[in-house]
């Protein structure tokens, strides 16, 4: 063999053997197509002809690249919910936030990196309410050579919790937009695009998850309902939590447990009941007073290979059932001791909930009492810009897109849990980011608020995880409170389901430059304005600096 030839064969082995990090190519073909449920046919938006959409599955590691070409005729945008992409917000994909749309006909390549991220993610769309059914699994493995921290499981399946309406999405989100009232709420839980045989016309295709006994599974949950808190159980079986956001937890084992939209959660399940058919099953929790909700139960069916028996229901929580949610939460924690950031740089206070415009009575004024629904965050009721992206505004110095003076704190105090007076009830419009500088230690109160009602909220935020340190209920209290963070083993999430009228508390320090969403995972109210963003500056050097543009960024 030639010198250069052993030299090139070195250079690509140990290149091969150190980093063993792939490189994936996938391509989405956005359709509309029909879809026929619940004796229905109507047309939904999907990836690939697929519902759900197809499963990306890396390692830690690995760069993605999804060309993604839209053939349908809406704007849309995906999303990769809870990949950090350092430096990267180019992919992250909030329509009017990160980017502008990928319009009809038009195509755009999100180059997206896996790094330090293990167990469940997902990705959705991220335009209008059209991540209703554009959603699919995002499994990252470890690295080649290393393993899980429990037994390799024999099966593993995704189970990605879904709400369906009978109606196209987009005529329900226009009607509720147009009337400022609250919008339908969905026909069906499903489970991997199926409402399951509980439901009309829905036998056939019921989700089906087959095993021999004494198999262990290891389930990846998702929670991609637009609107709806989900509990799931399966019955007669108890299910290991192994990791929550694609972060592992300690490991503990329980009956039911609850996603806030958006949250993931990987249990371990062992099939050691007698042969037969087991329902795995979904259902809200659902904590907003004299609000409609989806009532329904979706169901897949976990069968032991040949059984034939009719399946058996798990026992699912009441719908308002606060108590086994808490008990559920408390448990979640990281496997040991973590790095919390201690000392806090930037402490910030959210008063976070719901919130109503006066309007003159006619058919756009269609809410409670002649107003129009609205949502807002330190009475701020976030609107997407219209003429280009945010981040585009702040790479490209293009002004009077967003101001940089959202408020730390409240801008009047109040009761927030208690009986909030009427004229506080009416937010303020406005595109207000907050400005953090690179490496600051950041800690947020996120606190509910009782203005029309309580409710817990699933807040996200983008390109981030984050140590919840505390929850409660009723209003935060430093004096009281503080003392009692969890500085050692806090669980690290990239979505928090704040508890009904109580609080939670996270940390993080701002390590990833850009342009960052925070939002409630609820698309009700999102669209109504509960949302906010975080301009997080450069550090020094290249790599503490955010990425240039890539080529082909949608323009408006
Ligand atoms: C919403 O529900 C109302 C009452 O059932 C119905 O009349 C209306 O057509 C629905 N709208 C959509 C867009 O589904
Ligand atoms: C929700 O559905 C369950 C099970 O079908 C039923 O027991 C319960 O009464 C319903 N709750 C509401 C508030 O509709
Ligand atoms: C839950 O709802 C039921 C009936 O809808 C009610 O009787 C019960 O008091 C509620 N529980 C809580 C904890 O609010
Ligand atoms: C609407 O007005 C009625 C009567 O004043 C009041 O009882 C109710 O709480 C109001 N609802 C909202 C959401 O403001
Ligand atoms: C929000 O701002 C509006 C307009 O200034 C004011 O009327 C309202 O009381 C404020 N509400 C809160 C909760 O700060
Ligand atoms: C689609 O996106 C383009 C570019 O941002 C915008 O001009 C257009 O209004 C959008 N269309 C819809 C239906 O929102
Ligand atoms: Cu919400």
């Amino acid at each position: 063999m030639s010198n250069s030839r052993v030299l090139f064969l070195t250079l690509f082995l140990s290149l091969a053997l150190t980093t063993f990090a792939e490189i994936h190519n996938y391509e989405f073909k956005v359709l509309e197509q029909a879809a026929n449920r619940l004796c229905k046919n109507h047309r939904i938006v999907n990836v690939n002809g697929q519902f759900p959409g197809p499963t990306l599955d890396v390692r830690d590691g690995d760069t993605v690249a999804v060309k993604v070409t839209n053939a349908c005729k809406f704007n849309v945008t995906i999303h990769w919910h809870g990949v950090r992409n350092l430096r990267n917000p180019w992919a992250d994909g909030p329509e009017m936030v990160t980017q502008c749309p990928i319009q009809t006909g038009g195509t755009y390549t999100y180059r997206i990196t896996i790094q330090g991220q293990e167990g469940t993610l997902w990705w959705h769309a991220h335009s209008k309410w059209l991540r209703a059914t554009v959603y699919g699994a995002l499994i990252i493995r470890p690295k080649a050579g290393s393993s899980y921290p429990f037994p390799t499981p024999k099966v593993e399946f995704p189970v990605i919790l879904g709400e369906w309406w009978d109606r196209r999405v987009i005529s329900v989100l226009r009607q509720a937009l147009f009337s400022g009232a609250a919008p339908n709420i969905s026909d069906a839980i499903t489970i991997n695009g199926q409402p399951g045989d509980l439901f009309r016309c829905s036998t056939q295709g019921t989700t089906k998850l087959t095993v021999n006994q004494g198999d262990t599974v290891l389930l990846r949950v998702i929670n991609a309902a637009l609107n709806q808190q989900l509990f799931f159980s399966v019955a007669n079986h108890k299910l290991t939590v192994v990791a929550t956001d694609a972060v592992y937890t300690k490991q503990f084992t329980t009956n039911v447990i609850m996603l806030g939209p958006g949250q993931t959660t990987d249990v371990l399940l062992t099939a050691d009941q007698q042969p037969g058919r087991y329902y795995m099953a979904a259902r809200a929790y659902a904590t907003a007073q004299n609000a409609p909700f989806d009532n329904t139960t979706g169901t897949a069916i976990l069968q032991y290979k040949s059984a034939t028996s009719q399946p058996i229901l798990p026992q699912l929580p009441f719908y308002n059932d606060t108590n086994t949610v808490t008990v559920f939460s408390n448990q979640i924690k990281s496997p040991g001791e973590v790095s919390v950031p201690k000392k806090v740089d930037d402490s910030l206070f959210f008063a976070v909930g719901l919130g109503f415009f006066n309007c003159t009575p006619g058919p756009r004024c269609q809410g409670p009492n002649n107003t129009r629904f609205a949502a807002s965050m330190n009475n701020v009721s976030f609107i997407l810009p219209k003429k280009t992206s945010i981040l585009q505004a702040y790479a490209q110095n293009i002004p009077n897109i967003y101001t940089t003076d959202f408020p730390p704190v409240p801008p009047v105090q109040f009761d927030y849990t208690g009986n909030v007076p009427r004229g506080l009830w009416q937010p303020v419009k406005g595109t207000k980011l907050t400005k953090l500088k690179f490496g600051s230690n950041v800690q947020i109160i996120l606190q509910d608020t009782s203005i029309f009602s309580t409710e817990d909220h699933p807040v996200h935020i983008h390109g981030y995880n984050f140590y919840i340190v505390g929850q409660g209920f009723g209003n935060f209290n430093p004096s009281r409170d503080t003392p009692n963070f969890n500085l050692v083993d806090p669980p690290k999430r990239n979505t928090i389901d704040v508890p009904v009228g109580g609080w939670a508390a996270i940390r993080f320090v701002a390590d990833n430059p850009g342009i960052w969403f925070m939002h409630c995972h609820i698309d009700t109210h999102l669209v109504w304005g509960f949302a906010t963003a975080f301009l997080v500056e450069n550090g020094v050097g290249e790599l503490e600096t955010l990425l240039p543009p890539p080529f082909d960024l949608p323009q408006c």
